[in-house]
């Protein structure tokens, strides 16, 4: 390589590299036939060898490399690159166990490791040949010709290649996936001492670095492990990092050049990699590597909270990765440079801007990294991508802050998912929607057409008649088919507010209890969703609600007009069996702290009426169906904002509302958990004395609006005119969009809906 350097010159960029540590794909049986257009061939063939095609299909394990959103975002992402014809690839980690499994035992949730590749993986292709190398620990020397890295311990990356084809255009991409290999030549210190079999047990210490997925979500952790000496998060990071910037810097010589997309800051590694590289090997001086780096980099935030920000103690980095910190530390310095170009003399500026925190144990803030080494930062909403502008850089940079509104591949969220939907909306408007989702507001001038809302009636209806029965088998409760099917089902999480819900039931219990009599809409309301293992909170969270659900379900007085169901081990298979059959989707999260949400668009593309914040991406869904289509309550961010600033007094609205009050103390005195009394009182505590997400600030609103939402039920037709209007304004949301302008906007790619020749 060296100065006749290729990457720079032509502005074009050609091929995209999406690096993410998670990709949520779920199954791929059923969306390869669709996607290859064989799914009636394959059917009917099966059928002739008296075999059933959906037995077959019920047979494949989830592969669950991802905790939540983000995960399932990238894989949405994948499809939509193929189906938009880029030339692109997804670069990610091939854990051998993927999210653990969600038992839920007495109430409690218990954690069962994800075998998925017990029984072999018919989809994946291991690539030897394309084996890298990657380096760890050792010292950096000084020598005439630049930096060395040297005594550094080899662990290989073996890379996996997974097929990932486009919706009926001929395209295949590839997701390549890297797994941790010793070298042979390991540890010859253990040979001489003599101890061949220490030797070969150590081998396994080095792949444990492509293990297992961590469970975190929105929660970083800058510890070692203790017991897993290799698998710590640097060391898996820069394992992604490294195998695929050489990959790519190797196998790019014969194009103008590439983009590189940070699915958050977890592969931000890349940088000083790509630096360490084009500077240590290609021998490029500072200023070129850095100009390629920035043009070839983008880096895209998926939150806000600040536990969940990366920031890695340099002690850590030293060790592991010592040329990295140092070139982290030159980048910081010329950074800093600009810094006080701009603001001379703002040392707090300075402080606060830095790469490096210095109070307390000295880290590294791995979003600053990413953003001065991007030439594209974004957001996922645009009311997300507003606050990351004003909060995460205070005006550095404004001109590399852009917004990517999230989307869903609607091939998997619709056709699949919800056959029966999928074929009348065809019946009335063509199959285009499936790759132009736009094409849905056709279906507007369908809300005076009474014969195409039956239709919508009857389908959702089969959809909820089809889950119940499921759920009946699963876990022996009798559900009311003409209830309204409320769902919340995501991570649980504090910020998320499944609290709030179950605060709805506890007062939809209470007024059932305080007025047997009275008429009620019936509801059976389903949470799921799986609690980080070291999450205590949220674990309480989950065994509140089965708490709860345990009460309500079993009191006679109450009958089938209410049933609380948790959903256990909630994954991609169960979403596309839950979502077709939702009638209300609870998008709760206190305003300013939900990104922007995917599942919200999931819900409103099968026909589910939203209850929700003006937070994420809720926003923009009623932007694009208006407001009286979707149950909005509570705070704006500006309020929350303003109630922060003021100082939040739970107290105030426990005093202040009898029916929140009668629930807090319910759950305080043990009513829900007769036999440990005690149970509860430690999330009492936090809504009452810590609670950051403001729930009883947002109660009254809620439980108002849960009142509109029973009021429409009641009325079948307008109810089935505003789920119409919803799948008719979901066009938006389509990854397809997304992924057009990441194309257009960031790495300078077109996308293109020509078929290639088979
Ligand atoms: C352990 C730590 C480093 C960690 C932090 C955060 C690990 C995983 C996460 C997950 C976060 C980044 C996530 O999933 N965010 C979600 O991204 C979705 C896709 O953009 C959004 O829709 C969603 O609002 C956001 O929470």
């Amino acid at each position: 390589m060296g100065e006749h350097c290729y990457w720079e010159g032509d502005e074009i960029q050609w091929r995209v590299y999406y690096l993410s540590l998670e990709y949520y794909m779920g199954r791929s049986l059923t969306n390869t036939m669709i996607n290859l257009g064989i799914q009636s061939a394959c059917d009917e063939a099966l059928y002739q060898l008296g075999l059933d095609i959906e037995e077959l299909e019920a047979l494949e394990e989830d592969a669950g490399l991802g905790n939540g959103g983000l995960g399932r975002l990238a894989a949405c992402f994948l499809d939509s690159m193929a189906t938009l014809g880029m030339a692109a690839y997804g670069y990610g980690i091939r854990y051998e166990y993927g999210i653990f499994a969600q038992k839920i035992k007495n109430g409690e949730q218990v954690e069962e490791p994800d075998d998925w590749l017990r029984f072999g993986n018919p989809w994946e292709k291991a690539r030897p040949e394309y084996m890298i190398p990657v380096n760890f620990y050792g010292r950096v020397e000084d020598t005439p010709q630049g930096k060395k890295w040297v005594d550094t311990q080899i662990v290989f990356a073996m890379p996996y290649d997974n097929p990932i084809p486009g919706y009926k255009n001929n395209v295949v991409n590839t997701m390549r996936l890297w797994s941790a290999k010793s070298t042979n030549n390991f540890d010859l210190k253990f040979f001489n001492d003599g101890d061949y079999i220490q030797a070969v047990l150590d081998r396994n210490q080095s792949e444990n670095i492509s293990r297992v997925l961590y469970p975190n979500d929105n929660f970083f952790e800058g510890k070692e492990l203790r017991l897993n000496r290799v698998s710590c998060g640097p060391t898996l990071q820069h394992h992604q990092a490294s195998g695929s910037v050489a990959q790519i810097v190797r196998t790019s010589s014969t194009l103008p050049t590439v983009a590189l997309q940070l699915n958050d800051t977890h592969p931000s590694m890349a940088i000083p990699e790509l630096m360490r590289i084009l500077m240590d090997i290609e021998g490029l001086t500072w200023a070129r590597a850095w100009d390629i780096c920035v043009k070839t980099c983008a880096y895209t935030n998926h939150t806000v909270l600040p536990e969940a920000l990366e920031r890695w103690p340099t002690s850590m980095l030293e060790h592991i990765l010592p040329r990295h910190l140092q070139i982290i530390y030159e980048i910081n310095h010329h950074h800093l440079q600009e810094v006080a170009k701009r603001w001379p003399g703002d040392m707090d500026r300075m402080g606060r801007m830095s790469l490096v925190e210095e109070h307390g144990e000295k880290r590294i803030n791995m979003a600053h990294l990413a953003i001065v080494g991007a030439h594209a930062v974004n957001g996922v909403a645009a009311i997300h991508s507003e606050i990351i502008k004003r909060d995460l850089f205070q005006g550095l940079l404004r001109d590399r802050f852009q917004n990517k509104t999230n989307g869903i591949t609607p091939r998997r969220w619709l056709l699949l998912c919800n056959p029966t939907l999928a074929d009348a909306v065809a019946e009335k408007i063509g199959e285009e929607w499936v790759v132009h989702l736009d094409q849905l507001t056709k279906l507007k001038p369908l809300v005076n057409d009474s014969g195409f809302l039956r239709i919508i009636q009857v389908t959702k209806q089969e959809n909820k008649m089809r889950l119940a029965k499921q759920l009946e088998q699963d876990y022996g409760v009798k559900i009311n088919p003409s209830s309204m099917f409320d769902i919340q089902v995501k991570r649980i999480h504090e910020y998320k507010r499944q609290l709030l819900n179950c605060m709805h039931i506890i007062t939809l219990y209470n007024r059932i209890k305080a007025n047997p009599g009275g008429s009620f809409v019936p509801r059976t309301v389903m949470i799921g969703g799986k609690a980080a293992p070291g999450y205590h909170t949220a674990k309480q969270i989950i065994r509140l609600i089965c708490s709860v659900a345990q009460v309500v379900n079993n009191d006679p007085i109450v009958g089938d007009r209410l049933k609380v169901i948790y959903l256990e081990n909630y994954r991609v298979t169960l979403a596309e069996q839950i979502i077709p059959a939702a009638d209300l989707s609870e998008q709760l999260s206190t305003a300013g702290t939900e990104a922007s949400g995917t599942g919200n668009m999931k819900f409103m593309l099968n026909g589910a009426l939203t209850i929700g914040t003006l937070d994420g991406a809720n926003i923009e869904m009623m932007e694009e169906m208006g407001r009286e289509n979707i149950f909005i309550f509570g705070m704006t961010v500006e309020e929350v904002e303003e109630l922060k600033r003021t100082g939040y007094d739970a107290r105030s609205y426990y005093d202040k509302l009898p029916e929140l009050r009668q629930c807090v103390d319910q759950i305080d005195s043990g009513f829900f958990s007769p036999n440990n009394p005690d149970q509860f009182k430690d999330l009492v505590n936090i809504l009452m004395n810590h609670d950051r997400f403001y729930l009883f600030a947002d109660y009254e609103s809620y439980i108002k609006c849960q009142d509109e939402v029973n009021k429409l039920y009641q009325k079948p037709n307008e109810w089935a005119k505003k789920a119409l209007l919803n799948i008719a304004s979901s066009g938006k949301f389509s990854s397809d969009r997304t992924i057009s302008e990441y194309g257009r906007e960031i790495w300078g790619v077109e996308p293109s809906w020509e078929k290639l020749p088979a």
